[in-house]
């Protein structure tokens, strides 16, 4: 039986509609996304009695996605992440947090409507994302080509590839805000246990920009290796966690490997996720600064610990690592990442 592609129009707009594609695996499980920031809107897995539900937030409505003030499953782009003062070398970008840029501005990738191209295959269902960002757009330089391919394979497993290109040097950190709940809403997140092999975490100061350090996670709440429920996070009072809102909101560098790996489990509803990636860091955000104004779908509640971003990317010129990509790339480098989302059961 071959993999399933679904489309509809979800919103007509005077500029461009909102479409929907949904890919959908012979199991049942399936991933949907708008054209609009690539965002992802649904991810539907079963628990361990059978029941198939969303383990992403969305929405309650289609026009919200025009604004995306969360970044709720969108692309992210041209740079994940806060840069100070809106600025890289001489060149001065659009800001939206205070004077600083946060996840590539107001105009940024989660803005866009992408170019998209389905593919079918008999073992997978491909959709192509294609955005040509144009020298100057945000204040950036460089033209940029960029493709993201989603793709859902019978094995339930969901891979994001991301390529681009620029033909001057310039800076890109390209990640997806995918909010995830493994109870699909039905409690908040801090019974999820999370388990990875964090290295370090990059030390923030008060507005959540790194001080150019790094913090050994070594013996600290930031250990994950045997893993540890977010509820530690919650109610730790390390400074750095209190700083952020009380949790994990912080670039944490992995034990560098192959395939850096993280593990969310939610032992209630038996969920297990396996994320897996090329990159070298990843931000881990337990939605502790999400305010409750921007209704949900019905079922899902908003607020602190709604739910947990796994942000996979690379890490910020200021916290160099010899041997470890950063934001900059070189005119006509190929930019390239994967980063997997295997669904399963504990
Ligand atoms: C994450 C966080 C930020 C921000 C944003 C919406 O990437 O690092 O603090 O709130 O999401």
């Amino acid at each position: 039986m071959k993999m399933k592609i679904l489309h509809e129009t979800i919103l007509k707009h005077p500029q461009q509609n909102i479409e929907k594609y949904t890919l959908q695996n012979t199991q049942g499980y399936s991933v949907s996304f708008l054209n609009l920031g690539g965002t992802i809107t649904s991810i539907m897995t079963p628990d361990q009695n059978g029941n198939f539900e969303n383990i992403v937030l969305a929405y309650e409505t289609a026009e919200q996605y025009l604004e995306n003030p969360y970044y709720l499953g969108a692309l992210i782009g041209r740079v994940a992440g806060r840069i100070p003062n809106a600025e890289l070398g001489r060149y001065k970008l659009e800001a939206n947090e205070g004077e600083h840029q946060l996840h590539g501005g107001p105009h940024g990738f989660h803005q866009v409507f992408w170019n998209v191209q389905t593919v079918e295959h008999d073992d997978s269902a491909e959709v192509i994302l294609t955005h040509f960002s144009r020298d100057g757009d945000g204040g950036y330089p460089g033209n940029l080509e960029v493709q993201v391919t989603y793709r859902l394979d019978c094995d339930n497993t969901f891979t994001i590839d991301y390529e681009a290109r620029s033909d001057q040097d310039t800076w890109l950190n390209l990640t997806n805000h995918a909010y995830f709940n493994l109870s699909a809403g039905s409690r908040n997140i801090l019974n999820h246990k999370l388990t990875m092999n964090s290295e370090a975490i990059a030390e923030f100061d008060e507005d959540s920009l790194p001080t150019g350090k790094w913090i050994p996670a070594k013996e600290t709440p930031f250990e994950l290796k045997t893993g540890k429920l977010l509820r530690e996070a919650a109610e730790s009072d390390h400074e750095q966690m209190v700083k952020v809102g009380n949790g994990f909101d912080h670039l944490f560098l992995f034990e560098q490997s192959e395939l850096n790996q993280v593990t969310l489990e939610d032992e209630e509803s038996g969920r297990k996720m396996v994320v897996q990636t090329t990159d070298p860091a990843a931000v881990i955000y337990m939605a502790n600064k999400m305010d409750t104004k921007h209704p949900l779908k019905s079922g899902q509640a908003g607020g602190p610990y709604a739910a947990i971003c796994i942000e996979t990317q690379r890490i910020p010129e200021s916290l160099l690592i010899p041997g470890l990509p950063t934001h900059k790339i070189a005119a006509r480098e190929e930019y390239r990442s994967r980063t997997s989302f295997t669904f399963g059961l504990s």
